[in-house]
Formats: C-alpha cells, sequence, structure tokens
C-alpha cells in the first residue's frame, strides 16, 4: 500500500445511533479508507437488532442517493460497490468475556436505535436483499471474520475502528495472536480518565460492557509471548499492541448541535433526514433531560449530540497508523496528539465495573510487579519483602487533542449530507 491508496480499515460496531453515524462518514471517503468489514458485536443493543439497523442504514443511504441526484460522489462510490466490498460480519460477540451482560437501551432504545423498528409503516425497512457494498457472512464468527482480513493484507497496513465493547477484537487476539499483531493501529472508544462515566458514575459503556476484553487487549496482550519476541510478529515490534484509546475525555468534546443534525430549522425533508431525526429521537431527550430543572432550558448547552464513535472513525481516516509512526516513516499530523497515561481497567468493582483507574504516582519506568516495599503484612510472614501489587496497570497510547471541534464538525455534516 502506497500512502496514497486508500487505507483498509474494518470497523467494529454495536449500532447504535452514533455506530451508523460514524458508518457513513467512512463510507463517505472512499479516496481515504477502504471499508473492508462491518463486524458486529453485542452492545448497545442485541446482534439481532444490530444487523437490522445495519440493513436500515444501507437500504436509506442508497434511496438518499438516489433521491438527491448531485453530489456526495464519495457515498455514491462507496454504495455502489465500484469502489471496494464490505463484508458484513453478523456472526459477533453475543456477551462479554466475563461477568453480567448490559445493553444500552436507556439511551439508544430497545433496538439501538430510539425505536424506529416499531414506526407505523416502518418507513426505514430493513430487507431480505443486502444492500451493496455489503456481503454479509453469516457463517464465521466475526472474530475469524477480522483474522481473515489482517492474514489477507500485508502486515501493518489494516485499520480497525473499535468502536463497541472490544470482545471481538479481544477473542481474535486470544485465538490467533500472530496474526493479529498484523493490525497497523486500533482506534479504540472507550474508556474515562479523568471525568464521569456515561453509563456508572465511574464507567464509559463500552470498557463497562466487556472490561475483560478491554484487560485481554490492554494488560495481557504485551505480556503474551508474541509480543515479547519481535520475530514472532510480522510487524516486528514488541510491547503492548498498536491502540490508540479515544476515551469520553476527547470525545465529549467533539458536539453537533442535534438541531443540525435533526434538520429542525429549515426543515429541507428527504429519507436521509427523517432517518436521522428518527434515530436521534431518543438519545436527544436523555441528553435535554440533563438540562437543571426550573431554569430556562440553554440548547447550547444541553441540545448537543457527542459524537464518540465517529470521533474514533475519524482518528482511523485521518491518521497515519501508529505502526507506520513506530516505525518513523509518518508523524501524527494536523493537530492529532497523543500522549502515554498509565492506567488499569477494573473488571470486577463493586461499584466501578469499568472503571479506567490511572496511575498518577509518577512511576516512571519502574515495573509495578518489582514494588517490595516492607509491608507490616510481610514483616508478620517473616520475609519483610514481598510483593503487594501486581503489575494490574501499563502505559498506553491516549488521544488527547483532534485538529479541533470545529474541524470535526465540518468533515463529519458534510459526510453526513447535511
Ligand atoms: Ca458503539
Amino acid at each position: 500500500m502506497t500512502q496514497d491508496e486508500p487505507q483498509p480499515l474494518i470497523i467494529d460496531t454495536d449500532p447504535g445511533v452514533d455506530d451508523v453515524l460514524a458508518i457513513v462518514l467512512a463510507l463517505s471517503r472512499p479516496d481515504l479508507v477502504r471499508l473492508e468489514a462491518i463486524t458486529l458485536n453485542f452492545g448497545n443493543t442485541t446482534l439481532d437488532y444490530a444487523r437490522d439497523n445495519v440493513l436500515r442504514l444501507f437500504n436509506v443511504l442508497h434511496a438518499h442517493v438516489q433521491q438527491e441526484g448531485k453530489g456526495q460522489e464519495g457515498l455514491k462510490r462507496s454504495l455502489s460497490g465500484s469502489a471496494y466490498r464490505t463484508i458484513f460480519a453478523s456472526k459477533g460477540a453475543e456477551g462479554p468475556i466475563g461477568g453480567e451482560q448490559f445493553t444500552a437501551s436507556y439511551f439508544h432504545g430497545r433496538d439501538g436505535l430510539s425505536g424506529i423498528s416499531q414506526l407505523h409503516g416502518d418507513p426505514f425497512a430493513t430487507s431480505k436483499s443486502i444492500p451493496s457494498p455489503l456481503v454479509e457472512d453469516a457463517t464465521k464468527p466475526a472474530h475469524e471474520i477480522i483474522l481473515d482480513i489482517l492474514r489477507n493484507n500485508a502486515p501493518g497496513t489494516v485499520r480497525i475502528a473499535a468502536v463497541a465493547p472490544l470482545t471481538n477484537l479481544a477473542l481474535a487476539f486470544q485465538s490467533d495472536p500472530e496474526t493479529f499483531c498484523r493490525v497497523g493501529g486500533i482506534s479504540v472508544m472507550g474508556g474515562v480518565l479523568d471525568g464521569p462515566g456515561n453509563t456508572t458514575a465511574t464507567s464509559e459503556f463500552n470498557t463497562y460492557a466487556d472490561p475483560f476484553a478491554a484487560k485481554v487487549l490492554l494488560h495481557d496482550a504485551p505480556l503474551h509471548p508474541v509480543l515479547q519476541d519481535a520475530k514472532r510478529n510480522a510487524c516486528g515490534y514488541t510491547g503492548s499492541l498498536p491502540i490508540e484509546l479515544l476515551p469520553l475525555d476527547i470525545t465529549r468534546k467533539h458536539t453537533v448541535p442535534y438541531a443540525r443534525l435533526c434538520d429542525d430549522v429549515d426543515q429541507r425533508g428527504g429519507i436521509l433526514r427523517s432517518f436521522y431525526k428518527a434515530m436521534l429521537s431518543q438519545p436527544r431527550r436523555v441528553t435535554n433531560s440533563h438540562a437543571p430543572p426550573g431554569s430556562p432550558f440553554d440548547p447550547r448547552l444541553y441540545d448537543n449530540f457527542e459524537a464518540h464513535d465517529p470521533l474514533a472513525v475519524a482518528h482511523a481516516m485521518f491518521t497515519p497508523s501508529l505502526f507506520s509512526r513506530r516505525n518513523g516513516s509518518q508523524q501524527t499530523e494536523g493537530g492529532w496528539k497523543t500522549e502515554q497515561v498509565r492506567f488499569g481497567i477494573e473488571t470486577v468493582g463493586e461499584l466501578t465495573r469499568g472503571y479506567c483507574v490511572v496511575d498518577r504516582r509518577g512511576l516512571g519506568s519502574i515495573k509495578l510487579g518489582k514494588i517490595k516495599p516492607n509491608s507490616s503484612a510481610a514483616k508478620d510472614k517473616g520475609n519483610g519483602d514481598v510483593e503487594v501489587e501486581k503489575p494490574t496497570s501499563g502505559q498506553w497510547d491516549v488521544v488527547v487533542a483532534s485538529p479541533g471541534p470545529a474541524w470535526f464538525a465540518g468533515i463529519f455534516c458534510e459526510a453526513l449530507s447535511i
């Protein structure tokens, strides 16, 4: 792959309203990305609804480009199948690797899209035939399809935008770590490091829904023999996987007014705008409800759509992969900035499942498992020198800046045809 060729991209997703908009963003720019696969994971909704939602989206997009006629050349090219075919891996993980299963119906609605499957007359119907450029593969688990794509592309070239619980990706790593290490970069929407959660007081939904999967990729993977020995890794690196995390800390700064997405002002109509308005109705109600009662409603503060998943897909589209940057061939550009942060993921906390426990002690390069203070418990045992802390955290790349919320809103709204 040369620098001018579109990057092969997999979107691992649990659609979900912001997932659907993230997919449209990727489809709008076939000059930048070749959408190799959409792989479904449980999360915002169940797999059955997630599959229906993808089919509804593509049917609406086809109807939209027929209605509109002119413009949207990128979207048209992607939908025609002339730019690429997209494997639709609908047999994804149905539940987390560990712990109880949860969905986000409180925010996305039971069907993941504000209940559009129950609308009178089913105006955004799913279909029996699979719309182009999708080619459904319901025979293989999604994690095997991810591995197939990594095998069939040169090492370090495939990007993954992970905008769901990380179950499929963790299963892929556990199933064939050598092949999984061929990935060029993984842009993960997940976690929150310095702020409130969006699902519990402490936790973001994706890390809450499957904290065990996050732990497999962030904590367990760097300790695996394949990532300890560069000769066993087709990309030739050791240490952590090429993951860059986009936590709520950055994604919630990237918003678009609901009024713009839902076409409140000029009511231009059309099937795509009607679809956006219908599927955003529940998240909009929930967001609006955060306004304090008894004061005048301020839409600038409480009527904004937080584009969590679209920002992660934008990161995968507009930045060189971490693999290529580690090799020094390309640098992060255009205002994107990444910093290393040391944290661990809580898996079974009584109140804190999915919490990212940031280590702010300034330990530098000290390995946590080597810290051996002379605790009273140790003295009681008579050896005076025992490990009191297992190495449960590591240092990972966290995206802390983008080219800016205004830049993002511009490219996002252009992609959405609004
Ligand atoms: Ca999602």
